[in-house]
């Protein structure tokens, strides 16, 4: 095979966020800017020669160019098997799982989340490690920095592959396998959850189910595993086919971009579960009929009743959330007496807990559960979980959820979120925020007294490394919260997420409206921000 080095100039922007490199499709269509990226990388991994590399993408706009680009360069960089997905697709979960499980040297998916596709939309690309999970942030600052000096990328002469077709090319030393993107994601399924009894629940229509794949990656997963294998009807699946622009839709599992999913769980005859995931099908949203499960109490409610799941029988290790994330978790590791916890928003922060044994389950707000099973958040699996659940409990998703609260007390929550704020008027709230922190632990604001005001600096427990600025946090004596952060996964100005919470024990308030409950802080946080005030915005552009 023929080896070119072609000569390249460093672009300045190549910093990975939240999770990996996310960019408007035109900015990665600059030459060499995908190359670049790439070869950063690749550069800075420890010897890679004759390993194997995972591939595969939610099939957005640009996937497969962009996977034909990075397997020539793979040969060129010496990587030994090249394993992908039919269609150059794998979601980001079953990626994780097809690392590990081919004891791979790492993978590359191509994702930018829930975030539009499409020519003028967004495109991503992140690397995981040898454990299945996303790069830690030594590793990430290694790319970057090679990204600012590199100076030429090494790309092989070979002709596309087909992607198409399952099977085995040998070029020289290399070997690129196209895999079912599916079996080995759907046999790990099985071997968590009781599938005899979850087809036996949905065949004698105990529970009928809704789930919507948005046009994104996981309408081939959820159409095996819920209509092949469990037995759902065929119409419990919907916008299965993935598509290359989402539909025009944002690939978000929220009330608002999941919009036919919500107006069937909340219209005449619901069926008993709903659920949706996301463009690369990492993350979940789960409803009932006539019930939206945030994702915090998710998180909660499946620690609490993991033991039922016959993969967590023997109980859990401990949990862990992130910072911004609802303390009703920490309630059941209190209960149970298992270790809880607190890391900086971002699925590479669990890692090392997972993998050091220390935890089995955790989760974030923004629509993310998983466990130790893979080393990413799973959307499909936090489905199956709570159908597990319902299936076990003869609940429905309303009376578990209100079961919880009354065991437990509720963490009312909410997640306001204002999106492509001009950088430098963000930068000045945060600014404005730091400024104040100092003054306000004491002040009493209506019922709250500020208990502490900083700013989130997490400790790994397992390898000592430090990251700083992960958020603003004021803390009340009664336990709520408010936090401020900006999102590290926009593609447009800078996303301002202000996270609300406040403890409800009484079983009477339970079932209040989280905006009419948490009005006070909402106001309590403008007064601190200034967000509405500095750029004449009236409300967020997404409430969740
Ligand atoms: C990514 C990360 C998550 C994070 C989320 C939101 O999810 O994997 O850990 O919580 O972004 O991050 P931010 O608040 O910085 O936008 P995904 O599903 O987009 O890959």
């Amino acid at each position: 095979m023929q080896i070119k080095t072609i000569t390249t100039h460093p672009y300045n922007d190549q910093n990975p966020g939240t999770s990996g490199l996310r960019k408007k499709v035109k900015v990665f269509q600059q030459p060499g800017y995908l190359e670049n990226f790439v070869q950063a990388i690749f550069d800075s991994l420890d010897d890679l020669t004759g390993k194997i590399l995972v591939l595969g993408g939610d099939g957005r706009y640009f996937n497969r160019p962009a996977i034909q680009v990075i397997i020539k360069m793979a040969a060129a960089n010496g990587f030994g098997e090249l394993i992908i997905g039919q269609g150059g697709l794998l979601s980001t979960p079953a990626a994780s799982h097809i690392i590990r499980k081919y004891n791979a040297f790492g993978g590359l998916i191509l994702s930018a989340s829930h975030n539009p596709g499409g020519p003028d939309e967004d495109f991503g690309i992140k690397y995981n490690v040898s454990n299945g999970g996303p790069a830690p942030e030594k590793d990430t600052n290694a790319f970057y920095q090679r990204s600012l000096v590199i100076d030429s990328y090494k790309i092989a002469s070979i002709e596309d592959i087909d992607l198409d077709h399952i099977g085995t090319h040998k070029i020289d030393n290399l070997s690129i396998t196209i895999i079912d993107p599916v079996a080995d994601y759907a046999e790990l399924m099985q071997s968590i959850f009781d599938f005899n009894l979850l087809k036996q629940s949905i065949s004698s229509g105990y529970i009928t189910l809704l789930f919507d794949a948005m046009h994104a990656i996981t309408g081939p997963y959820a159409k095996k595993i819920f209509i092949d294998i469990l037995g759902a009807t065929p119409d419990s699946v919907i916008n299965a086919e993935p598509l290359e622009d989402f539909g025009g839709h944002h690939p978000d599992p929220n009330l608002a971009h999941a919009q036919e999913l919500a107006e069937r769980m909340f219209g005449l005859a619901p069926p008993v579960f709903g659920a949706a995931s996301d463009g690369d099908g990492d993350r979940n949203m789960i409803t009932g009929s006539n019930i939206f499960v945030t994702p915090s109490d998710s998180l909660a409610i499946m620690a609490a009743n993991a033991h039922l799941i016959p993969a967590y029988a023997k109980g859990l290790r401990g949990v862990a959330r992130s910072m911004p994330t609802s303390q009703a978790v920490d309630r059941v590791a209190a209960h149970y007496n298992i270790p809880c916890y607190e890391t900086p928003t971002g699925w590479k922060f669990f890692g090392n807990l997972l993998d050091a044994g220390k935890i089995t389950l955790c989760g974030e707000e923004s629509f993310g559960t998983g466990s130790d099973h893979v080393r990413e958040k799973d959307g499909l699996w936090a489905v199956l979980f709570w159908l597990n659940l319902i299936a076990i409990k003869r609940q429905s998703v309303t009376d578990i959820v209100n079961e919880h609260w009354q065991k437990f007390g509720r963490d009312i929550y909410c997640r306001h979120d204002y999106e492509a704020v001009e950088i430098n008027i963000a930068n000045s709230i945060v600014d404005h925020l730091r400024n104040q922190l100092p003054t306000l632990p004491r002040q009493t604001f209506a019922e709250y007294t500020v208990k502490y005001a900083d700013e989130f600096s997490y400790e790994d427990s397992i390898d000592g490394s430090i990251s700083s600025n992960q958020g603003i946090r004021i803390g009340f004596e009664n336990g709520s919260r408010i936090i401020f952060r900006l999102s590290g996964t926009g593609t447009v100005g800078a996303t301002l997420r202000i996270y609300l919470e406040r403890f409800e024990a009484d079983a009477s308030k339970h079932n209040q409206n989280a905006q009419v409950a948490l009005a006070t802080l909402i106001n309590l946080a403008e007064q601190f921000c200034e967000i509405k005030k500095r750029t004449g915005r009236t409300e967020p552009n997404v409430v969740t």
